[in-house]
C-alpha cells in the first residue's frame, strides 16, 4: 500500500493531523493508499516555508526557472507510464485517459518552461518628453493551489507551472483522494531538482484547505471544484482581499443539429458524455438535439452507448471506469429517483451494476428531458446524460445559454454559416465545433462563465495573467521635475 506524506520545505514529512485514511482502488474495493493529515500547524509551515523559499525563487532568471520547468517535462515524460497507472488505480479513470492527463501536464510543463524566455512586458511612449514608460509581470507571492479527484495530475499543472515560471512559490492541498499519485507528482518536481519550498504538499481535508484561504500570507488562492465551494472560498477570500482564480461546475452540451454528420455526432457524445464516467468539468450532461432528426439520433445514441465497455480501467479494452466512490453512485440513484418521479424515460442504464465489484453505474440516458427539469440544469458529474429537444439552433442556443453555468459547449453541424452563429452566440468559455466537450488543450485558456468560475482563466496566456501583478515603470532621464501632465502646445 502506497504510505502518503506531506512534502513541506522540501522534507517528506507524515501529517500530524487528526485523520488517518485509506483510499480504496474504485475498481477492485482493494486499499491503495493510506496515510494521515495534516495538521494546522503542517499547513502553516508549509506557508512559512514557501514563504522564504520566494526570496529567492524570484530571483532566479526566468529563462533559468524555464530550464528546471523543462527538466519536470522530461521525468513526467519518463515516468508517465508509473504515473498513469497510479491515476488509474486511485481514481479509476481509464489508462488510455490517465495517460492523456500526465501528457496535458508535459505539455504544459514544456509550454511554461518555453514562457521563460518569453514573459514579454509592455513598452510605450510616454506623453511626456524624455521619460520611458514600460510594464513588467512580477509574482504575485504564495500560490495556494486547491484542485479536485477528477484530474489529479493535469489540473495541478496548470496551476503550479505558470505560477512557478512566474516566480511564485505553491502550497498544493489535493483531493484526499488523490494522495498517492500526488505523492508521485510532486516527487517528480524533487526528481527535476526544483529548489526546497518552492512547491509544496499537503494532504488533507476542507480544514486544510480553509487555513490556506484563511492565511494572510498567500496571496493567491486558485480553486477547482464545486460552484458551492468556491463561492465559500470566493466570499472568504473577497473579505481578505486576497486574488482568487476559480474553476467550477458545469452543465455542458452538445448541439446537435441536422445537417451534422449524424455518425460523427454520436460517437462525439458519448464520448463526451461517459468518457471519464462523467466526471469531467467539461463532460456532456445534455445533447440538444435538432427535433427533425430526434428519433433517430436517440436510436444511433442507445447503439452507439451500448457498445462501451464498463470495468477496471487498466484492462486495455475498457472504455469508462467505475465513479469514484459510494457516495458518487448514490448520488447517481438520486438523479434516477427524481427522472422517475419527473415520469423522464430511462432510454438506457439507470442503475449500479449489482453484480460487480466496484463503483459501476451503467450509462444513462434520459430524454426526452424538458429544459426547465431540474436534471436539465443541475451539475451530475457521472454518467447520465439528459436527451434535450429544440426546434432549430436559434432555439438549442437559447437552451444551451439558459445554463447557470458556462463552461464547454459543442455544436455538430455541416453548415459553415450555423457553425460561425454557433460560435458566436454560445455564450461559454469554450465553445467547439464538430468534437464533443471535452479535450481542451494546454496551449488556450481554460475556463468558464457565470456561475463556472469569476473571470479569470487558466492555461494558454491566459495564466501568466492569473499568477502575475503587472508593475509600471517610469524612468524620466529629463533632469527636471516635469509637474503634471501637459497640452501639446506647451511642449
Ligand atoms: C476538468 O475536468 O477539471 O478538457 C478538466 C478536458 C480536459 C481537462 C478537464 N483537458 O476535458
Amino acid at each position: 500500500m502506497n504510505e502518503c506524506m506531506n512534502f513541506i520545505g522540501g522534507k517528506w514529512i507524515i501529517g500530524k493531523g487528526e485523520v488517518n485514511f485509506t483510499n480504496q482502488n474504485p475498481a477492485t474495493f482493494e486499499d491503495f493508499s493510506s496515510g494521515q493529515t495534516a495538521s494546522h500547524e503542517d499547513v502553516l509551515e508549509a506557508i512559512g516555508c514557501a514563504q522564504e523559499a520566494f526570496i529567492k525563487w524570484k530571483q532566479i532568471p526566468a529563462p533559468k526557472r524555464g530550464e528546471i520547468l523543462f527538466r519536470i517535462g522530461d521525468v513526467l515524460k519518463n515516468r508517465k507510464s508509473t504515473l498513469a497507472k497510479i491515476i488509474t488505480n486511485e481514481i479509476g479513470k481509464t489508462n488510455l485517459e490517465a495517460e492523456g492527463e500526465v501528457q496535458e501536464a508535459i505539455d504544459m510543463a514544456y509550454y511554461m518552461g518555453g514562457e521563460g524566455r518569453r514573459m514579454f512586458g509592455q513598452t510605450i511612449p510616454s506623453e511626456l518628453p524624455n521619460k520611458w514608460a514600460m510594464s513588467v509581470r512580477e509574482p504575485v507571492g504564495v500560490v495556494g493551489a486547491i484542485s479536485a479527484f477528477n484530474f489529479p495530475v493535469a489540473v495541478p499543472s496548470w496551476k503550479i507551472l505558470p505560477a512557478i515560471i512566474l516566480g511564485n512559490t505553491v502550497v498544493w492541498k489535493p483531493s484526499l483522494e488523490t494522495s498517492a499519485i500526488a505523492n508521485e507528482f510532486i516527487s517528480c518536481f524533487e526528481e527535476a531538482g526544483l529548489p526546497s519550498g518552492v512547491v509544496n504538499l499537503i494532504i488533507g481535508e476542507k480544514d486544510v484547505g480553509e487555513a490556506l484561504v484563511d492565511d494572510p500570507r498567500v496571496a493567491h488562492i486558485s480553486f477547482t471544484g464545486s460552484t458551492e465551494s468556491g463561492r465559500k472560498v470566493y466570499t472568504h477570500a473577497a473579505s481578505l482581499l486576497k486574488r482568487v482564480s476559480l474553476e467550477l461546475g458545469g452543465k455542458n452540451a452538445v448541439i446537435v443539429l441536422k445537417d451534422a454528420n449524424l455518425d460523427l455526432a454520436v460517437e462525439g457524445v458519448v464520448w463526451a458524455a461517459f468518457g471519464t464516467s462523467g466526471q469531467r468539468c467539461t463532460s456532456a450532461s445534455r445533447v440538444i438535439v435538432e427535433s427533425a432528426i430526434y428519433d433517430e439520433f436517440i436510436n444511433r445514441l442507445i447503439d452507439k452507448t451500448a457498445e462501451l465497455v464498463v470495468g477496471n480501467g487498466s484492462q486495455d479494452d475498457v472504455n469508462v471506469g467505475p465513479l469514484l466512490n459510494e457516495a458518487s453512485v448514490l448520488k447517481m440513484e438520486k438523479f434516477i429517483k427524481i427522472a422517475k418521479e419527473s415520469r423522464i424515460p430511462i432510454l438506457y442504464g439507470g442503475k449500479r451494476y449489482e453484480d460487480r465489484i466496484g463503483h459501476f453505474f451503467k450509462p444513462t440516458i434520459l430524454g426526452p428531458v424538458s429544459p426547465g427539469d431540474q436534471l436539465a440544469n443541475e451539475e451530475i458529474f457521472g454518467p447520465i446524460l439528459c436527451v434535450i429537444k429544440a426546434e432549430d439552433l436559434n432555439h438549442a442556443l437559447h437552451i444551451n445559454n439558459s445554463s447557470r453555468y458556462g463552461l464547454s459547449t459543442a455544436l455538430f453541424t455541416g453548415n459553415v454559416n450555423h457553425s460561425f452563429k454557433g460560435i458566436k452566440e454560445i455564450d461559454t468559455g469554450i465553445v467547439y465545433v464538430n468534437h464533443g466537450t471535452t479535450g481542451a488543450e494546454i496551449q488556450l485558456p481554460f475556463g468558464g462563465t457565470k456561475d463556472t468560475g469569476n473571470g479569470l482563466r487558466e492555461a494558454g496566456q491566459a495564466a501568466l495573467d492569473a499568477f502575475s501583478e503587472w508593475k509600471s515603470i517610469y524612468i524620466d532621464y529629463s533632469n527636471q521635475l516635469q509637474k503634471a501632465q501637459i497640452d501639446t502646445d506647451r511642449l
